[in-house]
């Protein structure tokens, strides 16, 4: 699909539709403080073209000679904005239709109507931000969790960028000692020279590789399955971790027939709990497939809380859950913590998590536990690959460097071009072959 065009002067509503205290339309593009100033007119007199960047001006929004509201005008000039154009916004009232009778005013007075992350996309094109901080605009607007947020604000800051930088140049310093190899083979390159930045920058790699699957966790949301005989507990729990009631509990055994979903914050990552039948062997057969529906869910998880009764004996079925759920990814509680324990801690080999959601002792570590299950090896790092883009580029950088380690000299300058192009697509750099080239260049100016 072709970009579109970025030298003309495009428009569009920047606020959410529906009513608000305040709309903005937002201009883009060598005319738009010429447009602005079709349908602006300032309270002062002043000619907007005239009036100094970033400074808001009270004024009159009109469409031709009709009066649309009252509002502000802020203007920028090139390169000094967002998106590195002259740009304008129109502060009016949060009407729709006025927003929209703005817009349309706009298009009249000349801009095009801008399609989806027009203004983003000039930012990028103008250099103001990278690839990977653009698709963190997206990311932010688009957060629904606080996690995800916190994530796409970080990503913001460049910070990914930051880091892939510093994997670049080293990448690149290898590139060039590569190539001179094969213009001066006589003089060789000893192999730690090769070997080892090629492992630093493999590891540096692999740490934001590790993070990848805590990203997910944190932006999309992982799943945590709450899973046990039944009776044990887990509607009760999956209420005391929301602080609602969100599933039906009852002292009745098999209560919970089919199972449901909560969304659940966890520091910084977001799960989507869900709630199960309780495990057994049964004739019913509504309950036997909720049984069945289970452990598939424990199945496809990535977390499971186990739940044993503290509070009535360990049978048969409990070492079957033990057995068959046992794993890094499942957290053992043992529920009902207030009653008097009828079994003792390492009975099911893994100590579990001593729980009762009746005086809330243990929520507060089994919030932290499952938080640091998801989290995992990403805690040492502060950014996430939180981008599937970007950990797919990561990857095959990981395996053209894997593939550099053992490749004859004549080749490995073709894996180490493979991985920084990967790298480079990620902050959506094109000319890093350019770098690259002026790099190999300034080296032999230097060294023959
Ligand atoms: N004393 C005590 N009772 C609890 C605790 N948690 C749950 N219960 C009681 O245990 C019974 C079963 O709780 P539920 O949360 O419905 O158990 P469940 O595992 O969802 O049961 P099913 O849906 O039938 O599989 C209810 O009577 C709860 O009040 C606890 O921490 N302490
Ligand atoms: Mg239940």
């Amino acid at each position: 699909m072709p970009l579109p065009p970025s030298d003309d002067t495009i428009s569009a509503i920047a606020t959410a539709p529906g009513m608000g205290a305040i709309g903005i339309v937002r201009l883009s593009g060598p005319r738009a403080l010429e447009v602005a100033s079709r349908v602006f007119r300032p309270a002062s007199g002043r000619v907007v073209q005239d009036i100094p960047p970033g400074r808001a001006t009270f004024g009159h929004v009109v469409d031709g000679d009709t009066l649309l509201d009252e509002g502000l005008l802020l203007g920028f000039r090139a390169p000094k904005s967002a998106t590195g154009q002259d740009v304008a916004e129109l502060q009016v009232h949060g009407g729709t239709a006025l927003l929209q009778a703005v817009q349309a005013a706009c298009l009249r007075a000349g801009a095009r109507a801008a399609g989806p992350g027009e203004f983003t996309l000039r930012a990028f094109l103008a250099g103001r931000i990278d690839l990977a901080q653009a698709e963190s605009v997206q990311a932010l607007v688009s957060a629904r969790s606080d996690a995800a947020r916190r994530h796409a604000t970080l990503g913001l800051t460049g910070a990914l960028s930051a880091r892939l930088d510093a994997i670049q140049r080293e990448l690149t310093a290898l590139y060039a000692a590569v190539l001179a190899v094969l213009d001066y083979p006589e003089e060789g390159v000893p192999d730690a020279e090769i070997a080892e930045p090629l492992e630093r920058a493999t590891r540096a790699i692999d740490e934001l590789l590790a993070t990848a699957a805590a990203g997910r966790a944190a932006t999309q949301g992982a799943r945590l399955a709450l899973v046990g005989k039944p009776n044990a507990g887990k509607s009760s729990l999956l209420n005391a971790l929301l602080g609602y009631e969100r599933s039906i509990v009852s002292d009745e055994p098999g209560t919970t027939r089919d199972y449901l979903e909560a969304p659940l914050e966890l520091g910084r990552v977001t799960v989507t709990a869900v709630d199960t039948a309780g495990l057994r062997e049964t004739s019913d057969t509504v309950e036997a497939s909720g049984v069945r529906a289970a452990e598939r869910l424990a199945a496809g998880a990535d977390v499971v809380v186990a739940l044993v009764d503290a509070s009535r004996p360990l049978d048969a079925s409990d070492v079957h859950l033990v057995t068959r759920l046992e794993g890094p990814r499942t957290v053992w509680v043992a529920s009902k913590a207030d009653l008097p324990p009828v079994w003792p801690d390492d009975a099911l080999g893994a100590r579990p998590l001593r729980v009762s959601t009746r005086t809330g002792e243990g929520l507060d570590a089994l919030r932290a536990t499952l938080e640091e299950t998801l989290v995992g090896d990403a805690a040492a790092s502060e950014v996430w690959v939180v981008h599937e883009r970007h950990e797919a580029a990561l990857r095959e950088a990981r395996e053209a460097l894997e593939r550099a380690r053992f490749a004859p000299d004549d080749l490995r300058g073709l894996d180490l071009e493979t991985a920084l192009r990967a790298l480079g697509a990620i902050t959506g750099r094109t000319e890093v072959a350019e770098d690259t080239l002026a790099e190999v260049f300034a080296r032999f100016c230097v060294g023959k």
